[in-house]
């Protein structure tokens, strides 16, 4: 393959992931029970939200070429279907540090607009779905579920997310199987897990989308460190969303989506037993409420 060619395809599969991010968040969203704010909170945090925008006009001296220009990008934004990228980039870690503030258990992050419901359920000690040739260092992911008083939580479900090791997701990025690096793990009567799959790349959002171009004009940059995503969850313990990093990416200082926490840090090791890397997390799951 030319170098030409292998750009041009990162760069349309790239593109597809916002749309696709988008219809996928809908149909969730559409299913979801409830959904309805009522109409004091509405008022209110539209009113803040309002007001907060008018006192930056003013403040800043906002000038009528910024506003269409402003105007011009958010109607982008949507075209794009980069919406979800938009708000869980730059909005829901702090959506999700009032969710969880009052956990004792395992910290949460943000869930980003990559998740999937539904991934094929596997063994405590399975291998995450991937091709044959999957490309990347093998990773054996391996801990315990407990509750917050100790006890295991025999029969918890994992479920794992990440990207390959190009950066790109399965169903949001052409080209890969359905369900590639995404998987159900059932934990074994002691709450044990020992999860087969490869390190993922970091993430790079994309630059030709409107969340790209405000990257490019406020001359940010435009990376997440490498992560692998997470939702724990096990009978009568409250579901916990969150993410895990390696050490010594240089964008875990600086995660474009905020999304770090020094307890969320993994210490891969070289694995004895096969070629490639081990490390051991255990989750901690606070009672329901
Ligand atoms: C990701 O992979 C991600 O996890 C988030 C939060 C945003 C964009 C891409
Ligand atoms: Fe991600």
């Amino acid at each position: 393959m030319s170098e030409n060619s292998f750009t041009e395809e990162v760069t349309a599969r790239a593109a597809d992931s916002g749309a696709n991010a988008s219809a996928r968040f809908q149909e969730r969203q559409a299913k979801a029970a409830g959904g309805v704010v009522d109409h004091e909170r509405v008022a209110l945090l539209a009113g803040k939200a309002v007001k907060a925008l008018n006192d930056l006009v003013l403040e800043e001296q906002v000038t009528y070429e910024e506003y269409n220009a402003f105007k011009a990008w958010l109607i982008k934004v949507g075209e794009d279907g980069e919406w979800p990228l938009f708000l869980d980039v730059w909005l829901e870690h702090s959506v999700e540090e009032v969710a969880n503030q009052d956990r004792e258990g395992s910290k949460g992050t943000i869930e980003g607009p990559y998740y999937l419901e539904g991934s094929p359920e596997l063994p405590w000690n399975g291998t995450i779905p991937m091709r044959p040739d999957e490309p990347g260092t093998p990773f054996v992911f391996k801990g315990q579920v407990t509750s917050t008083d100790g006890a295991p939580l025999p029969g918890a479900k994992l479920e794992l997310w990440h990207a390959d090791n190009l950066g790109f997701y399965s169903q949001f990025a052409p080209g890969l199987p359905e369900w590639n690096l995404r998987g159900t793990f059932v934990a074994d009567d002691e709450g044990r897990y020992e999860i087969h799959t490869i390190r993922p790349a970091p993430y790079q959002i994309p630059t030709e989308g409107a969340c790209g171009q405000l990257i490019e004009a406020a001359g940010w940059h435009a990376w997440r460190p490498a992560h692998m995503h997470f939702k724990v969850h096990a009978p009568e313990h409250q579901l916990i969303t969150s993410q895990l990093y390696f050490p010594g990416d240089p964008h875990n200082e600086d995660d474009i989506a905020s999304a770090v926490k020094p307890e969320l840090m993994l210490d891969p090791q070289p694995n004895p037993d096969e070629e490639g890397e081990i490390t051991v997390y255990d989750f901690v799951l606070d009672p329901a409420r």
